[in-house]
């Protein structure tokens, strides 16, 4: 059984699908494409992923898309080290959580993401190339235009930021009604690997002290990146200051 992974080092949904690899320990072939350059975008990615972003799966010729939907498959494919509860109700707290993850933070992560690391990249492109890269993108063109070459308004950046605060608040809740240490109680579940790209994110943006008041989160943070599969996952080039050096802390760039 071969698995083929087309994603990018970078890419937050990319990163829960290679944290399920490599907690599972299974080889997979790494494709990795460059979102900035638009290889997302290729007529022959497209024909794989219609939507024009990663990840997408290859598991010997079925594809399988949607880092959520991957990680559930990979769970069914191969069980042996399993991150979905054996208990149906649990089982779609979980799918809920999941849910509420793709909505919110995943998405709200993108705002700060784009104004603070990838703006300065489109603000080097003309307005007409610019709005080309933006419409050849089939789900995220309304995205880019409203961003524009001058970045999203700081309204829509307090939103955004007022939205990652609500998750980090609700997954406090999550875990004091479980009694942790995980969202779910005291197994690592799908839901934590969905939730934990969008904190390494704001962590690595340097916006790590929005949680900092709220300690089961800091402990859940620290038990995350404790994992054997968060160092093989975050790999040189997977966080966003190791690609772009203007968002390095004082405390990186020195290092
Ligand atoms: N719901 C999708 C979202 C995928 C997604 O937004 N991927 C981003 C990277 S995290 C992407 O490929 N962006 C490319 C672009 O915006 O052109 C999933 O979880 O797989």
């Amino acid at each position: 059984m071969a698995f083929r992974l087309y994603n990018a080092p970078q890419s937050t949904c990319s990163q829960r699908v290679r944290f399920v690899f490599n907690a599972k320990k299974l080889p997979f072939d790494e494709v990795k494409l460059n979102l900035l350059e638009g290889d997302q975008l290729k007529p022959d990615y497209l024909k794989l992923n219609p939507n024009g972003v990663v990840p997408t799966l290859d598991h010997d010729g079925a594809i399988v898309i949607d880092s959520t939907v991957i990680t559930e498959y990979l769970d069914e494919v191969e069980p042996e080290v399993s991150f979905t509860p054996e208990n149906p109700v649990a089982r779609a707290r979980m799918r809920a959580l999941m849910h509420f993850i793709d909505e919110m933070p995943a998405a709200a992560v993108r705002v700060p993401t784009f104004n603070l690391a990838f703006l300065p990249s489109f603000q080097k492109m003309s307005r007409e190339d610019f709005v080309a890269m933006a419409e050849s993108k089939p789900i995220r063109r309304e995205f880019m235009l409203t961003m524009g070459q001058t970045g999203f308004p700081e309204a829509e950046m307090d939103a955004a930021l007022g939205r990652l605060r609500r998750t980090y608040e609700r997954m406090d809740a999550e875990i004091e009604k479980s009694g942790g240490p995980w969202l779910l109680g005291k197994d690592i579940s799908l839901a934590d690997v969905a939730v934990m790209p969008a904190l390494v994110r704001m962590h690595d943006l340097g916006m790590a002290d929005q949680w900092q008041d709220l300690p089961r989160i800091v402990t859940w943070f620290d038990n995350i990146r404790a994992q054997p599969a968060f160092k093989p996952t975050y790999y040189h080039g997977s966080l966003l200051s190791e690609r772009f050096p203007h968002l390095r802390q004082p405390a990186q760039a020195s290092a």
